[in-house]
């Protein structure tokens, strides 16, 4: 059976961490310790920018728990030519491609990228806040990477409530049609702030609407990273030999709140959270690890102390970085700036010695 026929969510690990089908071809346990620590990675990366939150320090923050699986497939099947345009809750996703930790830290003070802290150019667009905007870019790229015939494929992360856009369908539309080289990845985490998914559309599946834009849709449990990484594989593949694009529905749960401004308890029944708690990527994983006889719970304990001490490390990188200055919105978006941003720039160069002055 073709995987775009399946009428569940794909699956190749339970949620006890049994093996149900074949692994896929070249990931060894050592592949699968390092995502492991990776997903732990995201994990308290996403708590720490809650903490530095309720300390005034970061942005409001929405929490990646529960929806690391899904983050690693999306990363881990790229290339570094390869591009990934995501929403703000992919951030997991720019680590698994690569993308310095401490960079994503240095976002979440409200700045736009730093490039010293990037270092090489990663191919990883700033993640999006305004909803399915990123659909539009990644096609972009991925119908350019075309036409300079590179060959580089798009990942596109998108939520379920963004997927209701205009833009999700306009995106999506130009990619079926132009055979853009993109996987879009539809993260379904059962929700859009209060919006349950069941408002989001009537088809069973949203990855059905696949159907209306010509491409093949596929449905994968995002909590099964072996799955997400199979199914995500077969996809770039697919955009990469010029066979065009994918939509995937990633069947996932946020753990927690919506961002650091959300009550969930005032909409969610504990029953439906207590139900995916017990579907948590990282304890399939670690499930199937000690099945294997390579985890413990002596080694967890000192992995997650271990992440601890990386993570709060790459925040005091980035929480000390120097930060721009109010003409810096000027920088890092243009590679030349144009004549009328110059002279916007000199303008407010001006006024700010202006004001300076009078004070
Ligand atoms: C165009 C636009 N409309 C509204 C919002 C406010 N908003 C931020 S997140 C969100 C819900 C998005 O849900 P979903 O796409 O499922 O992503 P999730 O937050 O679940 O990851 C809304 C309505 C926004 N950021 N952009
Ligand atoms: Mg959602």
């Amino acid at each position: 059976m073709r995987k775009d026929e399946l009428e569940t969510p794909y699956q190749i690990m339970d949620p006890a961490g049994k093996m149900l089908g074949a692994m896929p071809e070249g990931l060894t346990n050592q592949k699968l310790l390092e995502w492991y620590r990776l997903m732990w990675e995201i994990r308290y990366y996403s708590n720490k920018t809650v903490a530095l939150q309720r300390q005034g320090r970061s942005t409001t923050w929405g929490p990646l728990n529960g929806q690391e699986a899904t983050a690693i497939g999306m990363g881990a099947v790229l290339q570094p030519q390869d591009w990934m345009v995501g929403s703000y809750r992919d951030a997991g996703a720019y680590m698994a491609k690569g993308y310095p930790m401490k960079a994503l830290f240095y976002y979440t003070r409200g700045f736009s990228i730093a490039p010293e802290l990037v270092g090489q150019d990663k191919r990883c667009l700033p993640y999006q806040i305004v909803l399915a905007t990123q659909t539009l870019h990644g096609v972009g790229i991925a119908m350019a990477s075309r036409i300079k015939k590179e060959n580089a494929v798009t990942m596109i992360g998108v939520g379920d409530g963004a997927s209701s856009e205009g833009d999700f369908n306009e995106a999506l539309n130009f990619a079926g049609v132009f055979k853009a080289p993109a996987v879009i990845v539809l993260v379904n985490n059962g929700w859009a702030i209060s919006t349950p998914r069941s408002h989001q559309s009537a088809a069973k599946y949203l990855m059905h609407r696949a159907v209306g834009f010509g491409m093949p849709g596929m449905l994968v449990d995002g909590n099964d990273v072996l799955a997400c990484y199979s199914v995500m594989k077969e996809a770039v593949e697919r955009a990469r030999h010029g066979e065009g694009p994918t939509l995937i529905e990633a069947v996932t749960y946020r753990h927690g709140a919506h961002t650091t401004a959300d009550d969930p308890t005032r909409y969610r029944d504990p029953k439906e959270v207590e139900y995916w708690m017990q579907r948590d990527p990282t304890l399939r994983l670690k499930n199937y690890l000690v099945e294997q006889g390579v985890w413990d719970e002596e080694k967890d304990r000192q992995i997650r102390e271990e992440v601890e001490s990386y993570v709060n490390e790459q925040a005091d990188i980035a929480y000390n970085h120097p930060t721009p200055g109010p003409d810096g919105m000027f920088t890092n978006t243009y590679e030349k700036l144009t004549p009328r941003m110059l002279k916007q720039r000199e303008e407010l160069r001006r006024e700010l010695n202006l004001e300076a002055e009078v004070k």
